[in-house]
C-alpha cells in the first residue's frame, strides 16, 4: 500500500485529499495517515493543506522498495524490488534467493555491501549511502552461452540511465563538459566510464545445465554521489557527482535503467543475440577505434578496436590489418596509456 499511495502522490500534478487516496486504494483514512507519517520519518516531506490535501515537496535519495516501485509504470522486466539496509552482495542475495525459488524480475538492491565482489575474486568498494549496489535475477530462456551477453545489455542500460539522469539535471558546469556528460560511455565488456574513470562495473553469473539456464544475477555497482575513493582504486574510479557535479537521486536512475533495460532486453530476447542492439552499442563503445592491449592469459598484445559483433565479442585488428575477435571472460583490455 505504502508503493500504491507513494505513486499516486508522486505522480500527481498537485495536492491530493485523503479522501482521493482513500476512495482510489479502498482504504480508510487512518491506513492512508499512517503511511503517510512512515514516509515522513523515511525523509520525505509533505506540504499538507486543508481541505486540498497533501503533495510531496521534497524526496530522500534512498533506495527503498516504495521508493523504486512507485517509480516503475509495470510493464518493466523489473518486477519486483528487494531492499536491504546492509549486505554482504547483492549477486550473493539473488542466486540464494534463486535457489529458493524467487522469480524472474526481481531486483536485490542494497544501501552498502560488506563483501562487494568484483570479477575473478576482486573485490567492489561498495560504501554506504552513495552508490547503486543491485542485483537483477533473470530466468531467460536462452542457451547458456549467450547468457555472457546480458552484461552487454546491462551496460547499454546503465549507460542510457545515467546519461538520461544527468541530461534531466543537466545546465551544471563539473569536470566534464556539457557534451562530455551526456557521454556515458561503455568499456568493453563490463565498465561504465565517464570522463574516462571508471563509475560502474557488472558482474554476471549464471547458475546453468547443459542445454537450460537455471537463472543469470546481473551485478551492477554505480558510483554515484561518491566523493572519496579508496587509495586502491582512486586512479581509475570516479563518480556520477565528482564527473558533473551534478547529484542525482539514486533511485531515478535505478528506475531509468529498468526502462532502458527492458527495451535492450526484449531485442535481444527476440533474436537471441545483438544483432538489434549492436549498432547502438557501438556507438557507446568508449573502446571504438583506439589501440588497447589485450592481456589473455600470458598473451599479450596491442590492436585497434572496431566494435562488437552480434555475439559481444570485441572485433579488434592488429597494425597489418588483421581482424580477430576476443571474448570477454578470458581477457584484460586496456588503453595504451591508461585504464581506457
Ligand atoms: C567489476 O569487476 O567491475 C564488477 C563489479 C560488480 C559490482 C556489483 S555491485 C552489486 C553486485 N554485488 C556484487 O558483489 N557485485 C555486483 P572487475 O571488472 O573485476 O573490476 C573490479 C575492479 O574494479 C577492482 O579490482 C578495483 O580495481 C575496481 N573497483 C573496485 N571497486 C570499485 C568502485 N566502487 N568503483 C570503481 N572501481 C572499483
Amino acid at each position: 500500500m505504502k508503493t500504491r499511495i507513494l505513486k499516486i502522490l508522486r505522480n500527481a500534478e498537485g495536492y491530493v485529499s485523503g479522501q482521493a487516496i482513500c476512495e482510489q486504494l479502498g482504504v480508510s483514512r487512518t491506513a492512508v495517515w499512517k503511511v503517510i507519517n512512515q514516509l515522513k520519518e523515511e525523509g520525505y516531506e509533505f506540504d499538507a493543506v486543508s481541505n486540498k490535501g497533501y503533495r510531496i515537496v521534497k524526496y530522500p535519495d534512498i533506495l527503498t522498495q516504495s521508493e523504486i516501485e512507485s517509480q516503475l509504470y509495470g510493464g518493466e522486466i523489473v518486477k519486483k524490488v528487494v531492499y536491504y539496509d546492509k549486505t554482504d552482495s547483492t549477486n550473493n542475495r539473488a542466486k540464494q534467493a534463486a535457489e529458493e525459488g524467487a522469480s524472474s524480475g526481481t531486483l536485490f538492491i542494497t544501501e552498502c555491501q560488506t563483501g562487494g565482489r568484483g570479477r575473478r575474486g576482486r573485490s567492489w568498494v561498495s560504501p554506504q549511502g552513495n552508490g547503486i549496489w543491485m542485483t537483477l535475477l533473470l530466468r531467460p530462456d536462452i542457451r547458456p552461452d549467450a547468457a555472457s551477453m546480458l552484461t552487454i545489455v546491462a551496460a547499454m542500460a546503465v549507460a542510457g540511465a545515467v546519461s538520461g539522469v544527468i541530461g534531466k539535471n543537466a545546465g551544471y558546469a563539473g569536470a566534464v563538459s556539457l557534451e562530455e556528460q551526456k557521454k556515458c560511455l561503455i568499456k568493453w565488456p563490463n565498465d561504465i566510464v565517464l570522463g574516462e574513470k571508471k563509475i560502474c562495473g557488472i558482474l554476471t553469473e549464471m547458475s546453468a545445465e547443459p542445454e537450460m539456464i537455471n537463472y543469470v544475477a546481473v551485478g551492477i555497482g554505480i558510483n554515484v554521489n561518491t566523493e572519496n575513493f579508496d587509495e586502491a582504486i582512486r586512479d581509475t574510479a570516479s563518480s556520477i557527482f565528482v564527473q558533473t557535479g551534478v547529484r542525482v537521486k539514486r533511485s531515478e536512475i535505478v528506475a531509468l535503467f529498468a526502462r532502458e533495460f527492458t527495451r535492450y532486453y526484449e531485442s535481444f530476447i527476440s533474436t537471441g543475440d545483438l544483432s538489434l542492439v549492436m549498432d547502438d552499442y557501438n556507438k557507446m563503445l568508449i573502446n571504438a577505434g583506439r589501440t588497447v592491449r589485450i592481456e589473455n592469459g600470458g598473451n599479450v598484445y596491442t590492436a585497434k578496436a572496431v566494435g562488437i559483433d552480434r555475439c559481444g565479442r570485441l572485433e579488434v585488428k592488429d597494425e597489418n590489418g588483421a581482424e580477430s575477435k576476443v571474448i570477454a571472460g578470458e581477457v584484460s583490455v586496456r588503453g595504451l596509456y591508461g585504464y581506457v
